[in-house]
This record gives C-alpha cells, sequence and structure tokens, in this order.
C-alpha cells in the first residue's frame, strides 16, 4: 500500500491491554487525522535486534515508517503526523507553535515526574528510602497538575480547538492510575482527560491496541 505509514508495537504489551504503551498516542494522532495505518508488532527480543536498532536507536517502541522516511520518539511522530494532516494543528504559525509548546509541555514537564514515579514503584518499593521518597514524588506531580489546571481553566482545552497538545497531554495524564489518587483531586483535569478519552478517534485507537492484546492472550 502506497504511502500509509507503518508503525511499531508491542507483540505482548505489558499494560494488558490498558493504552498505556507509546504506540497509543502515535494510534491516536494518525485517527485524528484520519490516515490509515499499519502495525509491526515486535517482540522484546526483536526490540534490541539490529533490525529494529536501524530504526530506533535505543530499541524501543514506537517508530514510524512512511515511504523512505524513518521516525522514532512518540513526541516527533505525533508532531510529524500533526504536521502532515489535518485537525492537530491550528491552521496559524503562532497557533501551531504554541501547540508544540503544550505537546513538548506534556513530555519534558509534566510527563518526566510522573514516570518518575511509576519507575520508583518498580524498582524502589522494597528500599529503606522508598516510603519518606514517595511524597516528594508526589509533590512533584502535584506542582505540575496545580499549574496545568490553573491554565485550563474552566476551557475544554489548553489553548482553543483540540490540538496535538491535548493529545500528548490527555495521553501523559491518563497514565496516572486511579490507585495512585493524584489525579482525582483535580476535577477539571479528570474532566479533560475523560474528553480526550471519549473522542472517536481514541476509541479507535484504543480499540485497536485493545485488539492486539486479546490477539496475544489466544495464541
Ligand atoms: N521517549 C520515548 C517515546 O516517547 O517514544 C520512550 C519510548 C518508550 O519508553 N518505549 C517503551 C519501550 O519500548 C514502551 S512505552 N520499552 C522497552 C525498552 O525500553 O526496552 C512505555 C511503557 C511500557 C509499559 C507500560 N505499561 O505496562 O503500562 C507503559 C508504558
Amino acid at each position: 500500500m502506497p504511502n500509509v505509514p507503518t508503525i511499531t508495537a508491542f507483540a505482548n504489551s505489558p499494560d494488558g491491554g490498558r493504552g498505556m504503551a507509546r504506540d497509543m498516542r502515535v494510534r491516536w494522532a494518525l485517527e485524528e487525522t484520519g490516515r490509515p495505518y499499519a502495525v509491526r508488532l515486535v517482540s522484546f527480543e526483536e526490540l534490541k535486534a539490529p533490525e529494529h536498532k536501524a530504526l530506533h536507536p535505543f530499541g524501543q517502541i514506537p517508530t514510524y515508517e512512511e515511504g523512505g522516511l524513518v521516525l522514532f520518539e512518540s513526541g516527533a511522530i505525533v508532531a510529524h503526523i500533526a504536521a502532515s494532516g489535518p485537525g492537530l494543528l491550528p491552521p496559524d504559525a503562532p497557533g501551531r507553535a504554541r501547540a508544540l509548546s503544550f505537546l513538548f509541555a506534556a513530555l519534558n514537564t509534566v510527563e518526566l515526574p510522573i514516570v518518575e514515579r511509576e519507575q520508583a514503584g518498580f524498582s524502589e518499593r522494597d528500599d529503606s528510602w522508598y516510603a519518606e521518597r514517595l511524597p516528594l514524588l508526589d509533590r512533584r506531580i502535584r506542582n505540575r497538575l496545580d499549574d496545568l489546571s490553573a491554565r485550563l481553566g474552566t476551557s475544554d482545552w489548553l489553548d482553543g480547538a483540540f490540538s496535538a497538545g491535548d493529545l500528548m497531554m490527555v495521553s501523559v495524564l491518563q497514565r496516572l492510575p486511579a490507585n495512585v489518587g493524584i489525579l482525582e483531586d483535580y476535577p477539571t483535569l479528570v474532566s479533560y482527560v475523560a474528553r480526550g478519552k471519549a473522542r472517536p478517534a481514541y476509541q479507535r485507537a484504543f480499540a485497536a491496541q485493545f485488539a492486539v492484546f486479546l490477539q496475544s492472550q489466544s495464541t
């Protein structure tokens, strides 16, 4: 099929089909812009093989191939999709630049403390300092959510119409599981995430990655 991008995703995602892996944001962006796409599923072994590392220097998913173009990093991929199709960036140059500010903020400013807390839960849970460190990690997340909710105010989206910035911010916020009990203290952000996830494009992307999970369970 000409000009149909191919992305990579986990053959066996450890998230149990919950849409937490980073191919989800790429699928969502493609669905928002109405682009058909193909998916190549990769095992953990294949991720670290030279063939995959030629596409992704760090041996991760997602990657994006389109004709001769090969991209890695979900932010760069979503930015590329947003720039090449309708629906994810405003028509004016300043608006486009502001949307990209929020996309980068989602990745560099909001996702970092969320991932750090998640990683500490995996790798430091049995360490003596974990209980003491946790409030610090939570506070870092709350600082970001305080400011983000202040900026969002009562608006539906961060800067006018829904954009790639919202797509990435919602993708990042939804990684905060309910049992952590942080996002729930920010009702406007809870609604913001729900609004994003209610979009038909998100639903289609979620269903597609969930189908991979179901398939992996039956083989
Ligand atoms: N900065 C890169 C990007 O945004 O594209 C990070 C990519 C990344 O972390 N990829 C992960 C990966 O390939 C999968 S998404 N890991 C394998 C490796 O590094 O060897 C991260 C992820 C994994 C699992 C869950 N989960 O189970 O809930 C959630 C998120």
